[in-house]
C-alpha cells in the first residue's frame, strides 16, 4: 500500500477488535486487506449489502431481511458499514458464543432500536424471514409455523407475554436458550455470513 496512513487499519481499531472478538491480529489484518479490496471506500452501503444477499438467495427475496440485518450491523446509524461494524457482525453471527449471537438476534428483532421487542416487531422479522424461504421448503414446514403469522405467534409464545407486552434483551436471550424450538424460529438456517 502506497499510503500507509489510509491504507492500514488503525492501531486503535485493531486493539478494540482484538479485545471484543476472538480474532488474532494476523486474521484481522488479513480481513482488512480483503475488505479494502472489495470495498475500496472502506464502507459497505445498504445496496451493496443487499446485493450480497440477493446473490446468496437467487431463488427467493432476501431484500427485506437484508435491510434488517444491515440495520442491526450499522450500530452507529450512519447508513454504511465500516470495517469495525463488519468484523463485529461477522464475529457475532458466525463464530461468537450463543449468547453473543442471541444479543445480535435481539438487535435484529428490535426494529425501532428502542431496547424492547414487541409482537409487531416479531411479525415484521418473521415476514422478512419467510420471503427468503423457497416455496418447496415452506410446503414442508410444520402446520403451526408455515405462515409468517403462525411463526410469529409460536415465537411470541416462547416469551410468555401478552399481545401488547414488550420483551427485554435479557428475557429474549434467556427464553430462547431455554426453549428448544426458539433458536430455529428466530432465524433462517442459511446465511451468507
Ligand atoms: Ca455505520
Ligand atoms: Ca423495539
Amino acid at each position: 500500500m502506497g499510503n500507509s496512513k489510509s491504507g492500514a487499519v488503525s492501531k486503535e481499531i485493531l486493539e478494540d477488535l482484538k479485545m471484543n472478538t476472538k480474532f488474532t491480529e494476523t486474521e484481522l489484518v488479513q480481513w482488512y486487506d480483503n475488505f479494502k479490496k472489495q470495498c475500496p471506500t472502506g464502507r459497505i452501503t445498504k445496496p451493496e449489502f443487499q446485493a450480497i444477499y440477493t446473490k446468496f438467495f437467487p431463488d427467493s427475496d432476501a431484500n427485506t431481511y437484508a435491510q434488517h440485518v444491515f440495520r442491526s450491523f450499522d450500530t452507529n446509524d450512519d447508513g454504511t458499514l465500516d470495517f469495525k461494524e463488519y468484523i463485529i457482525a461477522l464475529h457475532m453471527t458466525s463464530t461468537g458464543k450463543t449468547t453473543r449471537k442471541l444479543e445480535w438476534a435481539f438487535s435484529l428483532f428490535d426494529v425501532d432500536k428502542n431496547g424492547y421487542i414487541t409482537k409487531n416487531e416479531v411479525k415484521e422479522i418473521c415476514a422478512a424471514i419467510f420471503k427468503m424461504i423457497p416455496q418447496d421448503e415452506i410446503d414442508s414446514l410444520p402446520d403451526d409455523e408455515n405462515t409468517p403469522e403462525k411463526r410469529a405467534d409460536k415465537l411470541w409464545n416462547v416469551f410468555d407475554k401478552g399481545e401488547s407486552d414488550r420483551v427485554t434483551e435479557g428475557e429474549f436471550v434467556q427464553q430462547v436458550l431455554d426453549d428448544e424450538n426458539a433458536l430455529r424460529l428466530i432465524q433462517y438456517q442459511k446465511s451468507p455470513f
